[in-house]
């Protein structure tokens, strides 16, 4: 029993759990994160043989890799002990039992702040203790990763490291670094620093990994990240309808109504092998739109990715050049929705609003036409006043 864990995450549990551990167990296991990020280890099951001092079975930690290091605890029993984080990034745990009565044993997971895999469809992070000051020498990994066929769409709406060095002007202190795959091999999509404002992102396949390194001084709050999986949707046209094709196995755990162009009532069918919209440009909403003579037809596909309270619908545009029948799909990234919300908000008065809208301040232009008119009526009344005069 034992070993030494070096992954990003991982579980261990006594020997034989969950059955009774045997007697005279001694394992020791030594989890090692990078440097700079620290272990947080979180019992998920406990029962061990219960005596005061917990001297016959225990679990030991402690907050390094060797036994001399700074004891974290020492726990027996049937009580689940409280989560654990070391300062440093090692954690030593060990167990043992002595020569009679056993328990079920204990199952725990570890987990580092700073290395993530992230599956989940779209989804954020951000730097350590983002929006404070991120740690000195640390080198954090996420790693986004989607099923076959998924690109990544990524955005950093807040990016703020320590500045390029000037004499190289790299970024040589602190970075971002964004690889087109799931190792640092993978070619480098960017290397951003300071303040600068890393470009929409698109990966060509369905991983991306998202490194940040920082020396040994100089912190600034960091960064935060968003993602979307950018599902495989192939569209094409004729003069008259829209066809929409998504392999099943894409969205496996998707209803055929969470899919629909324009409106509800457009929803996919379920073929043997793929989601399908047929869709007639006059049933679904489609509009035409006139880019230099050329007439576009303009709607957009949701899938609705919801779960329980979770709201998540993405937005496609679909676009078809009708005389040409060439068809095109884009993913309304979270930015772009963000913003389209936002006219949204500032062009209608919700009057289902509780709180009391503040007072706007006047536009800028409202004053200067406001100014013009107040200048006018001046120049007339003293035109006015001088004809009199006369
Ligand atoms: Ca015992
Ligand atoms: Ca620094």
């Amino acid at each position: 029993c034992g070993g030494v864990l070096t992954g990003l995450s991982g579980v261990i549990s006594s020997p034989g759990y969950p059955q009774e551990y045997s007697n005279n167990a001694d394992c020791s296991w030594t989890i090692r994160v990078s440097n700079g990020s620290v272990v947080t280890f979180v019992f998920l099951d406990f029962q061990l043989e219960n005596n005061e001092g917990c001297n016959f079975d225990f679990v030991s930690l402690f907050d390094g890799d060797t036994l001399s290091h700074r004891h974290l605890g020492k726990f027996c029993g049937a009580e689940k002990p409280p989560n654990i984080i070391t300062t440093s990034n090692h954690l030593l745990v060990v167990f043992k039992s002595d020569f009679n009565i056993g328990g079920r044993g204990f199952k725990a997971y570890y987990y580092s702040e700073c290395q993530q895999v992230l599956s989940a469809v779209s989804g954020d992070f951000s730097s350590p203790h983002f929006p404070g000051i991120y740690p000195n020498n640390i080198n954090c990994h996420w790693s986004i990763s989607l099923a076959g066929g998924y690109r990544i769409n990524l955005y950093f709406p807040v990016m703020d490291l320590e500045d390029r060095n000037r004499l190289s002007d790299q970024c040589d202190y602190d970075s971002v670094a964004v690889h087109d795959g799931d190792s640092q091999s993978a070619a480098l999509l960017g290397r951003w620093c300071g303040r600068e404002q890393p470009p929409f992102i698109l990966s060509k396949g369905n991983k991306l990994l998202v490194v940040l390194s920082t020396d040994r001084n100089e912190a600034h709050r960091g960064f935060s990240a968003s993602y979307l999986g950018v599902v495989p949707v192939n569209v094409s046209c004729t003069r008259s309808e829209f066809t929409i094709l998504i392999p099943q196995q894409s969205l496996p755990q998707l209803e055929r109504e969470s899919i629909y162009l324009g409106n509800p009532s457009c929803a996919a069918q379920l073929t043997s092998t793929s989601y399908k919209i047929l869709a007639q440009f006059v049933n679904c909403g489609t509009a035409s739109q006139k880019h230099r003579n050329v007439t576009m037809l303009v709607n957009k596909l949701y899938i609705d990715f919801s779960a329980g309270t979770q709201q998540n619908v993405q937005e496609y545009r679909v676009q078809c050049d009708a005389q040409r029948k060439v068809a095109s799909v884009s993913i309304v990234s979270a930015e772009e929705r963000r913003l389209e919300e936002q006219a949204l908000q500032t062009h209608s008065h919700s009057p289902g609003d509780e709180a009391r809208p503040e007072a706007e301040p006047h536009d800028l232009s409202d004053i200067v036409f406001i100014s013009i008119c107040v200048l006018a009526v001046i120049l007339m009344v003293i035109a006015i006043v001088w004809l009199v005069l006369l």
